[in-house]
């Protein structure tokens, strides 16, 4: 297989988009879609303040790699979810991520969940009771709540993640199995800032995970390689075996999902959801938007927690 661009011998192969490039082509093509995704869904600009959020992992430093290229103004942001999974998971993930920051001169923030609220994720969950044995649920709420907190705080414009496309088409895959209206609605490659909320984008929503991974490797990016514990077997990675199932005979379906869902939504698809949306409110403790009547879920989340913790104390 020979480079589209110059003819020398190809290192990628995409057979999605019948596209082989060498490794010099591969590493320019990678930050120029980016651009092309940027400006087509108007995510930002180069005035743009962005803050990344950063696991460890190869496609949130890969993200944070591009933009910085790219030339935009783009700080990090670590949460340390204090999850060992028997091999230090989020020790490692955190010492990743900083090696990363340094190495490039760039500007790393570090939120540690048990610092900040007293506990881990795993524990707090156990607290709860959400999700006994899977802490995702707890995860996701504390993440997206200490992301928007130190965006807002900080003085972000936008909030920017490394979902690829095997993670947009696997939620995807699992709101539609369960026609969830009001979280199909919200996927989107960009998110509008709300009182209280910052704007959110995924400006790697439409490249394949394996372009992601042959960029990591190619950009000599040091990642960790192991997932974090609690996604093994979770739902959305058996979705995603799914539809690798179905790229591998089709190439190119994964792809077609997600853009012609976000066509549909373009055209109205959902738009009832739209307008029963419009009727949030600050959390009268954090102020961020929510729909419940008193605290927000994370609020209520810490109460509970807290509340455990003086029951088992006495
Ligand atoms: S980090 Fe957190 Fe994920 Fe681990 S505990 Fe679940 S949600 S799987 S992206
Ligand atoms: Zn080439
Ligand atoms: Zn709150």
């Amino acid at each position: 297989m020979k480079c589209r661009k110059c003819g020398s011998k190809a290192s990628v192969n995409m057979r999605q988009h019948k596209l082989a490039l060498c490794k010099d082509h591969y590493l320019e093509w990678i930050p120029e879609q980016t651009e092309r995704f940027i400006k087509k869904y108007e995510m930002f600009t180069h005035n743009d303040k962005i803050l990344v959020a950063v696991s460890g992992g190869k496609d949130s430093l890969a993200l944070w790699d591009i933009l910085a290229r790219l030339g935009y103004q783009a700080d990090g942001l670590y949460i340390g979810l204090g999850i060992d999974g028997g091999f230090g998971y989020s020790s490692e993930s955190h010492r990743l991520a900083q090696k990363f920051a340094y190495e490039r001169n760039l500007k790393l923030h570090i939120v540690d969940v048990e610092e900040q609220y007293g506990q881990p994720i795993p524990v707090l969950a156990d607290l709860t009771h959400r999700g006994v044995g899977r802490p995702c649920s707890v995860c996701g709420l504390t993440k997206r709540h200490v992301m928007n907190r130190i965006a807002r705080d900080l003085g972000y414009a936008v909030l920017a993640t490394g979902h690829n496309l095997d993670d947009e088409a696997a939620v995807l895959f699992g709101n539609t199995l369960n026609w969830l209206g009001d979280y199909l609605l919200r996927q989107s490659p960009v998110l509008p800032e709300s009182p209280g909320l910052a704007r959110k984008v995924k400006p790697l929503c439409r490249f394949y995970e394996r372009e992601m991974t042959a960029y990591a490797l190619l950009r000599g990016i040091d990642y960790i390689y192991e997932e974090c514990p609690y996604a093994v077997g979770s739902k959305t990675t058996y979705y995603k075996e799914l539809l690798n199932q179905l790229e591998t005979e089709r190439p190119g379906a994964k792809l077609t999902f997600y853009l012609k869902f976000l066509e549909a939504r373009q055209q109205g698809l959902f738009a009832e959801q739209a307008r029963a949306q419009a009727t949030l409110k600050p959390c009268p403790n954090c102020g961020q938007p929510t729909s419940a009547p008193g605290l927000c879920s994370f609020c209520r989340l810490m109460e509970r927690a807290a509340l455990t913790i003086t029951d088992t104390a006495e």
